[in-house]
């Protein structure tokens, strides 16, 4: 639009970035919203700089590392990062807040996507299905014997969970009505929920008595430094030889060093991860082992899980253009 001297003038609808191609769907509705740009690549730090002059929202995700350096920018015009995610690790909230940017997240949408995952993963370590397709791929299984790839039993068997948040709790509802399973939990303070009086989950105050007990170890506590390494090698020692450990949290939860030694030690079982430490590195050595599971990130795949996310983002911009509450806001 121009004025009547023929000078460009500022639209009145907000200018939104999203980091990354989203569904269809809930990117024709930003659209039509906002003025929106789509970027399909990482950003870097001068980007980042511009971006926050240009742009009133910037929706990021997972693999954006929005630190302090990032923000450095006096007077943003980016008041809100509205994250396409549960988890905002990869925020700096504190240097966010430093600037004004409000901060909001998608939680309850992607939990049963996440707690399925974890499902698939426990199910595929234990019963040795990656290792087994791997082998039928490549003609090297030469028929059915007795004691062929003997896996351990799921059904029955004793599920610790790190983390009895929304997805924690979904997992061990899954577990424990689906197949049976003894739920262990290890979280700040216990669980005062019915669902977790339902199943009679267990709540150990001291984690070292959840390893040491748990046939499968889920994590599904946030990432970040509170949390970080919180699985190294004397928590890995804990564990039984013949226990599995799933992680779709977030990778700097297990110090991924000390894993690879305690794997290559047997020292335990088997290893599940959707998540890594240097992601998208993994470790060769992990690469190498037949008893490990590796996902690339998939924990929220799912197209409807997908678009309700996107949904999610896009009520906490249109609250926020509003000036009404914010649904999900983390700072
Ligand atoms: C998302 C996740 O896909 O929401 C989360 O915290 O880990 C994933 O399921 C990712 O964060 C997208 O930004």
């Amino acid at each position: 639009m121009r004025d009547q001297t023929g000078n460009v003038l500022e639209s009145s609808v907000p200018k939104v970035l999203i980091t990354r191609r989203w569904p269809l769907a809930v990117e024709a509705e930003l659209q039509r919203r906002y003025e929106l740009t789509i970027r399909n690549s990482a950003l870097s730090v001068a980007e980042w700089h511009s971006a926050l002059k240009e742009y009133d929202a910037i929706c990021p995700c997972v693999i954006d590392k929005i630190s302090a350096d990032m923000l450095k920018v006096i007077s943003p015009r980016t008041r809100l990062f509205a994250n396409f995610g549960v988890g905002y690790n990869h925020i700096d909230l504190v240097a966010a807040a430093a600037r004004g940017i409000s901060v909001t997240n998608t939680p309850d949408v992607l939990t049963h996507a996440t707690a399925d995952l974890a499902m698939t993963i426990m199910l595929m370590l234990a019963r040795r299905a990656g290792e087994g397709e791997r082998q039928l791929r490549s003609r090297q299984w030469h028929g059915w014997y007795p004691t062929h790839l003997m896996g351990t039993q799921v059904t029955g068997a004793t599920l610790g969970i790190i983390g009895m948040g929304r997805i924690g709790m979904a997992m061990a509802q899954k577990a424990h009505d689906g197949f049976g399973m003894k739920i262990l939990y290890h979280n700040r303070k216990p669980v005062n929920e019915s669902v977790v009086y339902a199943m009679k989950a267990e709540y150990c105050a001291d984690m070292q008595d959840l390893l040491q007990r748990s046939d499968f170890v889920a994590l599904h506590c946030p990432g970040g430094k509170n949390n970080r390494h919180l699985i190294n090698a004397e928590a890995l020692a804990q564990m039984k030889p013949g226990a599995f450990l799933i992680n779709t949290a977030r990778g700097d939860v297990v110090d991924e060093d000390a894993l690879v030694t305690a794997l290559q030690k047997g020292q335990i079982a088997g290893a599940g991860l959707d998540v890594f430490e240097r992601e998208p590195e993994v470790a060769a050595a992990l690469l190498a082992m037949e008893n490990v599971v590796l996902l690339p990130h998939l924990g929220s795949a799912t197209t409807a899980t997908r678009e309700a996310m996107g949904w999610r983002v896009l009520s906490n911009l249109d609250a926020f253009f509003k000036n009404e509450p914010l649904p999900d806001r983390v700072v």
